[in-house]
């Protein structure tokens, strides 16, 4: 006689107990429900249950019981990703794996310039962990007090340094991954130079928890800056903008370490929704940026900031800038630039396009697709903001809180259709910094070749070939 379902399901559970035992799930179910859903509140899932193992041997035995029982997982870090990458189906029968318990930092060593964190530790902490050695971990990003780097790792999350020291990707030498199968991967490197075959480190990072677990990274750090000065700018035009950030890279080198963007109808919607948020201009400017220095030592950093701005005004680029040579000033700025997704949060519900382009061809693209908006929606509300420094761009729309879901859904596909076409022209990316997920999973497939889908799907099946791995996520 074949047993039942709730049957197999309470020996699924009892078996997962038995490796992780009592604090490995959580049993609140408002705390399960947490898990279940996404912080935007925009995905709710049903898992079967929450798991949290508390070593990576512990993960490996989870995945063995799910590789058995062909239980599919998704993997959680923070919950905290744009995409909705974390949160199961409703279906009740996908495994949530929540990394909250790998909290671990195994090693600095300030002499390699390296950190071996655990996939739980929080982005922030790892931060600290530097700072403690006199070093410095520059991905920064407004979520860093709840991500992690396992998170992190999986969305190649980007932020606000990326002009100076790259993505997530470019500051993880080594990894540890637990396969679909249970199987452990070592491949914790420390090392800047290695050439002994694939790069299987970068088919994880990236792959959104559907190739397997990330359960600790190696990670780059850099010698700790000790001076910083920012200043906000106005601007009349993205291809001054553009010049400024030409002008500012010339002048100033490396210590360019951010280069934000936003519009005036950003700006007013933080201004409106950010308590404590003040304007840092008196005037409204089309187009307003948020740059900031940083060195090793003081070294005239202000002066250097100051002459680039004066030669901006000279030059016409700029229209007025203020400059925050303390910290309170510099934290009042990005108290500003940070609140812009909690403005949105609490004004409506976003149209998010994570787009990146070639920064040479930003000002065409925002006035076309300015246009294009417009065109199908004269009334849209673009919140367009983002890490110019680098060409990605937050290229939003926001909708009436009220908006019933059909014309939710309708108003998506014609403007993703419309930005993202565009996009496309010059060669862009639909997905940024914040993944794939669920939220662009088919838009993806409109414009990826099909030989690159192809390749992708291949290492899928090679890697996991039950597809119990994240699966209606990114491919
Ligand atoms: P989660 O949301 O838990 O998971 C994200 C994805 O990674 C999911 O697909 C999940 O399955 C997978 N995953 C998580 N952990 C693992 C693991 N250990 N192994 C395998 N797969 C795993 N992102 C940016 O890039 N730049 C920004 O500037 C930025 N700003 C933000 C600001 C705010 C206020 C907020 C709320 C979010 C922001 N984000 C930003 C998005 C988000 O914080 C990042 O995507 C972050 O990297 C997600 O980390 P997490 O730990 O919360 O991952
Ligand atoms: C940022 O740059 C984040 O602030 C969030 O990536 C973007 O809210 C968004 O759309
Ligand atoms: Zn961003």
């Amino acid at each position: 006689m074949s047993r039942s379902i709730p049957h197999l399901k309470s020996q699924f559970l009892q078996r997962l107990s038995e490796i992780v035992g009592e604090p490995g799930l959580v049993s609140d179910a408002q705390q399960k429900d947490d898990h279940d859903t996404d912080w935007l509140k925009k995905w709710h899932g049903r898992s079967c249950a929450v798991v949290r193992p508390a070593s990576t041997q512990e993960v490996a035995q989870v995945m063995r019981l799910c590789h058995e029982t062909r239980i599919p997982v998704v993997t959680q870090g923070g919950n905290t990703g744009m995409s909705g990458g974390a949160t199961p189906d409703e279906s009740g029968a996908q495994l949530i794996l929540s990394t909250s318990r790998l909290r671990g930092i195994r090693e600095v060593d300030p002499l390699n310039n390296t950190i071996t964190a655990e996939a739980g530790v929080l982005l922030a902490h790892v931060q600290e962990a530097a700072q403690e050695v006199n070093r410095y971990f520059p991905l920064s990003l407004g979520s860093e007090g709840s991500c992690t780097i396992g998170g992190n790792l999986a969305t190649n999350a980007g932020g606000v340094a990326v002009l100076r020291y790259g993505n997530t990707r470019d500051l993880a030498l080594g990894l540890e991954v637990v396969l679909p199968d249970g199987r452990i991967w070592n491949g914790l490197r420390a090392l800047r130079k290695d050439n002994t075959g694939y790069a299987l480190r970068d088919l994880f990072i990236g792959s959104e928890g559907t190739l397997g677990v990330v359960t600790a990274a190696v990670l780059k750090l850099f010698p700790r800056p000790v001076a910083r000065v920012a200043a906000w700018v106005g601007c009349d035009s993205m291809e001054n903008l553009l010049a400024l950030l030409a002008l500012s890279r010339d002048t100033c080198g490396d210590r360019l370490v951010a280069f934000e963007m936003l519009t005036q109808a950003s700006v007013d919607l933080i201004m409106q929704h950010i308590t404590d948020a003040r304007r840092p201009l008196a005037n409204a400017h089309k187009f307003h940026a948020l740059v900031e220095l940083a060195d090793t030592h003081e070294n005239g950093l202000a002066e250097m900031l100051e002459g680039t701005l004066e030669q901006a005004m000279a030059a016409g680029y700029v229209e007025d800038a203020a400059v925050g040579l303390n910290i309170a000033q510099r934290q009042a700025f990005w108290k500003i630039r940070e609140g812009i997704s909690q403005a949105q949060v609490r004004a409506g519900k976003a149209i998010k396009h994570d787009i990146a382009l070639p920064i040479s061809k930003l000002p065409r693209f925002v006035a076309d697709a300015d246009a294009a908006v417009k065109k199908v929606k004269p009334d849209a509300c673009i919140i367009n903001f983002g890490h110019m420094g680098d060409g990605n761009l937050h290229f939003n729309v926001l909708m009436p809180l009220d908006t019933p879901p059909t014309e939710m859904s309708q108003t998506v596909k014609l403007l993703n259709r419309v930005v993202h076409d565009l996009v496309h022209q010059v060669n862009g990316s639909i997905s940024a910094e914040h993944g794939v997920g669920q939220l662009r999973r088919d838009e993806l497939r409109n414009y990826k070749s099909a030989v690159e889908l192809d390749l992708m799907m291949q290492l899928k099946q090679s890697l996991d070939p039950n597809q119990i791995m994240n699966p209606g996520k990114l491919l």
